[in-house]
């Protein structure tokens, strides 16, 4: 059974990963030294180039252009989630929003009877979900990669809650085959350009919420949803891109075969790989993350008087291959990712690092691949998630 898998696999999302992102200023050596015995000397960082000016860790922009971008190379040491605070935010708060004294979202549609499903019921049904990724299909070098983080989440199936109101007489009827859950989108400004449409709302096969234990989150790394997070109330879909998380929940509908594809799915149509812009609901694919992998951090060595660089990076999407994952550095041949630090459960991210003796001095691109014949990557196949550095000559 699904739902029950998911909670076996439900993990929180590991610390000792986050040990070895946060080894910024205090890391001990032991956890960044690419020599065999502990050896070598660390000379520095070496920045990405190449990518977007944007700021890392602050709230710019207003409304459905609001953002804040997530450092990756800068996580806590204690704790591989990210603080609520530093979390990734695509779309802040809707400024017309009042929320009311108690929250309630709206059951109507193909259901036997109309309801209405109050937040504490909810509450009270709600149990940890483990640690989830969230990615932005917009997820560009151009925004630096910051569009993507990991939380630890509390939450209910949604499906569960299709369950309860069956058995309250209020569940799907004949017909429904789908749901389609909205939420609030009121900002008094605009999309700039019109590039985002208010009125955020996905459209699930039933049998999608199973599959991926798609859940309404009730509380994110132990609090209750920030404001910008969808306070009070969202939609996190594991392993799927994160505009089909809905925030700021209001409205579940039970709709047919028949229900025409929102504008907000319009929107991300070819962000998350649909063939065209479909028209109807049902001729979207899932919104599935592929697995993917890039670095994170690169660091200059010199050990053994050879100069070395070193890449720490993450894995993510439904099931990578960790064994399998190889990398390359500029023209040189793709080899074994040497370590995999931290294997996550699945949903999150696992962490890895690879050190490159004697790198060939210049701009270099750093690309990732998995070496698993049939596997789907579409993101890495296209370069996607590519990444520049500078080497120095060797005695700089
Ligand atoms: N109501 C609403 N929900 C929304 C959006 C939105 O614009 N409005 N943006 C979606 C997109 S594109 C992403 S990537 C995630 C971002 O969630 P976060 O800001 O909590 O990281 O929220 C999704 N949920
Ligand atoms: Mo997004």
């Amino acid at each position: 059974m699904h739902l029950d898998r998911r909670l076996f696999l439900a993990g929180s999302v590991g610390s000792a990963l986050a040990a070895l992102l946060g080894c910024g200023d205090d890391a001990s050596p032991d956890a960044r030294t690419p020599g065999e015995g502990g050896e070598g000397e660390f000379l520095g960082e070496l920045p990405f180039v190449g990518e977007g000016e944007v700021p890392f860790g602050e709230l710019v922009g207003e409304g459905l252009d609001g953002r804040l971008y997530t450092d990756l190379a800068r996580l806590e040491p204690n704790s591989l989630a990210v603080p609520n605070p530093l979390f990734y935010v695509r779309t802040r708060y809707p400024d017309q929003l009042v929320a009311p004294a108690t929250w309630k979202v709206a059951v109507g549609g193909l259901v036997a009877a109309p309801s209405e499903v109050a937040l504490p019921e909810l509450e009270a049904m709600a149990r940890p979900m483990g640690g989830v990724l969230l990615e932005c299909s917009g997820n560009t070098r151009r925004g630096r990669f910051g569009l993507m983080s990991a939380a630890d989440w509390e939450g209910v199936f949604l499906a569960e809650v299709l369950e309860r109101l069956a058995k309250k007489g209020r569940g799907p009827s004949e017909g429904a085959s789908a749901v389609l859950v909205s939420g609030f989108d009121g900002h008094s400004k605009p999309s700039a350009g019109g590039h985002s449409v208010p009125g955020a709302s996905w459209v699930f096969r039933l049998s999608e919420l199973e599959e991926t234990g798609a859940f309404l989150a009730t509380r994110m790394n132990g609090e209750l949803l920030p404001p910008d997070h969808g306070s009070p109330l969202r939609l996190v879909v594991p392993g799927w891109y994160g505009c089909t998380c809905i925030k700021w929940v209001n409205g579940i509908a039970l709709v047919g075969d028949d229900e025409p594809a929102t504008a907000h799915m319009k929107e991300f149509a070819s962000r998350t790989h649909q063939a065209g812009v479909p028209e109807l609901a049902r001729d979207f694919a899932p919104a599935a993350i592929d697995p993917a992998a890039m670095p994170v951090r690169a660091e200059r060595w010199r050990t053994g008087g050879e100069a070395r660089v070193r890449v720490v990076g993450i894995a993510w999407g439904r099931f990578p291959p960790l064994g399998s994952l190889e990398i390359r550095l500029g023209d040189g041949s793709f080899e074994r990712v040497a370590r995999t630090e931290v294997a996550s459960p699945e949903g999150t991210w696992s962490l890895w690092s690879h050190v490159f003796s004697r790198p060939a001095p210049g701009r270099q691109a750093l690309r990732l691949r998995f070496a698993a014949p049939g596997l789907r990557t579409r993101r890495l196949d296209a370069g996607h998630y590519d990444r520049e550095v500078e080497v120095p000559p060797p005695e700089a």
